[in-house]
């Protein structure tokens, strides 16, 4: 018989049902204090039939913060309110790993403790607006990050980890995609440091490689996966030559045998690819499982399984939609659109109101 998106699968140690993940999704509706609350457990137990479900991107540090109402994993009342979140997914036989996420510069300091800058490897605007409790706020300019600091940046993805590993999470995932503090010190166009993290790709790799290294110390490497974005340029990133600092990301991040490696396979919005960036090469690069995202369907998912380019896909805004996306796959039902207007914020509307087959 052969492999698609319906067989079960392993990665690292985490063992998926089928192959059909529920993507990282920002969705902006934690309480106070940016703890997750019962309507958070119930939208992604509705989901829990994924083979896994990745969370939405969660700062880990009150300085990792860059939008309103995301909930962090950072304190004690978090960690409570996330036990719900796992303990809901895990009723319905789920898998759940969460995102660990630092935004750097793609923040304002009416999110930051004190009002301070937000950090970056570099001292460089993004173009465009924060979104902030007051609304949209040009972004400023951040504050390069001491290379005494980065060793307390790497304590808060441990501390983070620990408080995943507490909260009841089968893994995390290294959000070292779209834009944000380990993308910027990847690239070229926002990493302009001249000490070891910065210049070659090897240096503006280091901080990715030494964050991966703590937080496999804490959780294994079975239970760790890392997520890349090489085309994306959101949040105003920009590499020089995606396709050799990516392959060689893949490279460094081989000995570790993480549990997968999760490619963002364009930009968002469009999901078009340049077409002078090979996605196969990037996953010829990479030894361990490779969870595929961006603008596929049923039919592209099951060929990028068959063909060996994946190991499972991520599906995001068709999760927003379908929390029983795996069974309308299985029976090629149709679709629920999902509403735009209801991606960031407000209530139980466009969250956990979208009908399952059963209605
Ligand atoms: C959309 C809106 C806000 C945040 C990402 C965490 O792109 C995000 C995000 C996406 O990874």
């Amino acid at each position: 018989m052969s492999v698609d998106l319906f067989s079960p699968a392993k990665l690292g140690s985490i063992e998926l049902q089928n192959r059909i993940v529920m993507a990282p999704l920002t969705r902006n509706r934690a309480g106070q204090g940016n703890v997750p609350q019962p309507i958070n457990a119930e939208y992604y137990g509705q989901r829990a039939s994924a083979g896994l479900i990745i969370t939405e991107a969660t700062p880990i540090s009150a300085t990792a913060h860059g939008y309103p109402a995301t909930p962090g994993i950072h304190d004690k009342a978090q960690v409570e309110g996330w036990k719900q979140v796992t303990a809901a997914v895990h009723a319905k036989g789920g898998k759940i790993a969460l995102q660990l996420w630092h935004v750097g510069r793609i923040s304002h300091p009416s999110l930051q403790p004190g009002n301070a800058l937000p950090v970056a490897p570099s001292a460089i605007k993004p173009a465009g607006q924060a979104f902030t409790y007051e609304g949209l706020q040009d972004f400023v300019t951040p504050r390069a990050l001491a290379i005494e600091e980065l060793p307390g940046i790497v304590t808060d993805y441990v501390n983070a980890t620990k408080n995943a590993l507490e909260a009841g999470f089968d893994g995390v995932e290294i959000h070292a995609a779209n834009g944000y503090l380990i993308d910027q010190f990847l690239r070229d166009g926002t990493n302009k440091r001249t000490d070891q993290y910065g210049g070659s790709k090897e240096n503006r790799t280091r901080l990715l490689l030494e964050v991966t290294k703590a937080v496999v110390a804490v959780a294994g490497a079975d239970r760790v996966g890392v997520r890349i974005s090489p085309l994306n340029p959101f949040n105003d990133i920009s590499d020089s030559d995606p396709q050799a600092l990516f392959n060689y990301v893949a490279d460094a991040l081989n000995p570790f045998k993480l549990a997968y490696l999760h490619v963002v396979e364009g930009g968002m919005g469009d999901g078009t690819a340049t077409p002078d960036f090979d996605f196969n090469q990037l996953r010829q690069h990479f030894t361990g499982g490779y969870i595929a995202n961006l603008a596929y369907d049923k039919a592209k998912g099951n060929a990028a399984i068959a063909s060996g380019h994946a190991d499972a896909i991520a599906y995001g805004a068709l999760y927003i939609a379908n929390p029983d996306l795996v069974e309308r796959f299985r029976q090629d039902a149709p679709l629920n659109n999902p509403d735009q207007s209801t991606f960031y914020g407000g209530s139980e509307k466009g969250y956990t109101d979208y009908p399952t087959l059963q209605g």
